[in-house]
């Protein structure tokens, strides 16, 4: 049986990691979560005693990860600070935790010699323009723009040469916009879904030409334990399901599956440098490893994810009003 500290798991995609693997192997979790505004451990409170623990503290915690990893089989490290919007407005948290905190991992899983699996972002390699036939592969150069994604592109980074120099048994993987339930409701679909709910017109940055590639995140987790197990060392491996929607369709869709009239949303001011258009190419990871996504129907999941923040009010509410304040004030 195998022990797997899963940092970040009290997080939006982090604790569907957990789950999954509580459903689909035997393995015993250790999550390590700072529960920052961005963590509940509500998210995973539900999950067998005697198979999910959770210690709150910090990855930059340097003496806390030493004995964490000391005592595990296999690190997958989600914990980070994910808002793009946020990392405009006060950057430092990104550098602290994503680049200080995966550093602080990567040396105590070389000195244990622990299997480590880092997970990334698409958001690493810039914006594509609408048009462009190519999609982001493993070859893709990095071109990260926000505060953001530049601290993910660096943590890869340190992934690499932890993995060159020093001998690391890494992997990483760079996935596509994630959806489901459990997801802040700062982000993007929860922010819409839950302002509906609230009577308050959806808001679309700019234009909402912007395209991003969704992926449920049912599909991120069975892709990551296809590459926990399968995957060779020191590889990279882009995640994706072909679901490219610009923001505006994406916008539409919920309000008509919430029997709202589908031009019922605003317009407010655009996300400075705001990347266009994200897609992947997972040619690799399916041929390599045999990966497919289940999720194949974009329309029935976000019928699922509406259902669930509908069911689950009680678990998001508490995050609502201080989230749309902070929006508010950047006049968004
Ligand atoms: P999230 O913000 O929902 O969760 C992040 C979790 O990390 C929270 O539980 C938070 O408490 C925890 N955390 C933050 N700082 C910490 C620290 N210093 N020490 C310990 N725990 C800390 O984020 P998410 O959307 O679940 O993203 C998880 C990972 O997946 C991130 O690495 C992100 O870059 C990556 N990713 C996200 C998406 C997406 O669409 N959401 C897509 C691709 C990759
Ligand atoms: O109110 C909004 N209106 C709007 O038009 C919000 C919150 C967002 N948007 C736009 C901005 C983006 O084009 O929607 C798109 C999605 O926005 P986010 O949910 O903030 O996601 P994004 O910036 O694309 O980044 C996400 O995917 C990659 C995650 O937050 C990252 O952690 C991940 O790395």
């Amino acid at each position: 049986m195998q022990k797997i500290l899963v940092t970040g798991g009290a997080g939006f995609i982090g604790s569907n990691f957990v789950h999954y693997l509580v459903a689909n192997t035997d393995a015993n979790v250790t999550v390590l979560d700072k529960l920052t505004y961005a963590g509940n451990p509500e998210s995973i409170s539900t999950l067998p005693e005697d198979r999910v623990s959770l210690v709150k503290g910090d990855i930059a915690d340097a003496a806390l990860v030493d004995g964490l990893v000391a005592e595990s089989d296999v690190v997958v490290h989600y914990a980070a600070e994910s808002h793009n919007d946020n990392s405009l407005h006060d950057p430092r948290p990104f550098l602290d935790t994503n680049i200080i905190g995966t550093y602080t991992l990567i040396e105590a899983a070389r000195k244990h010699d622990t299997r480590f699996h880092h997970i990334s972002t698409d958001e690493v390699y810039g914006d594509l323009e609408l048009d462009d036939p190519e999609r982001f592969t493993e070859q893709t150069p990095y071109n990260p723009s926000s505060p953001y994604s530049s601290t993910k592109a660096g943590s890869d980074l340190l992934v690499r040469a932890w993995v060159r120099s020093f001998g690391l048994r890494a992997t990483i993987s760079n996935c596509s916009n994630n959806y489901g339930p459990y997801q802040h409701v700062e982000k993007f679909i929860p922010r819409q879904i839950t302002n509906v709910i609230d009577g308050v017109r959806p808001k679309l940055y700019g234009k909402g030409e912007n395209v991003r590639d969704w992926i449920h995140a049912n599909d991120h987790s069975s892709a990551v334990l296809a590459i926990i197990d399968k995957g060779r060392i020191g590889e990279t491996y882009l995640i994706g399901a072909d679901g490219e929607k610009n923001n505006k369709e994406v916008v539409e869709l919920i309000l008509e599956h919430m029997g709202q009239s589908s031009d019922a949303y605003d317009h407010v001011i655009d996300r400075p440098g705001h990347d266009l258009r994200y897609a992947i190419d997972s040619t690799k990871l399916r041929e390599e490893l045999g990966w497919q996504p289940s999720f194949s129907n974009f329309h029935a999941g976000i019928e699922d994810t509406i259902k669930w923040y509908r069911d689950n009010e009680s678990w998001w509410r508490p995050q609502k009003a201080a989230t749309e304040a902070r929006y508010k004030e950047q006049g968004q």
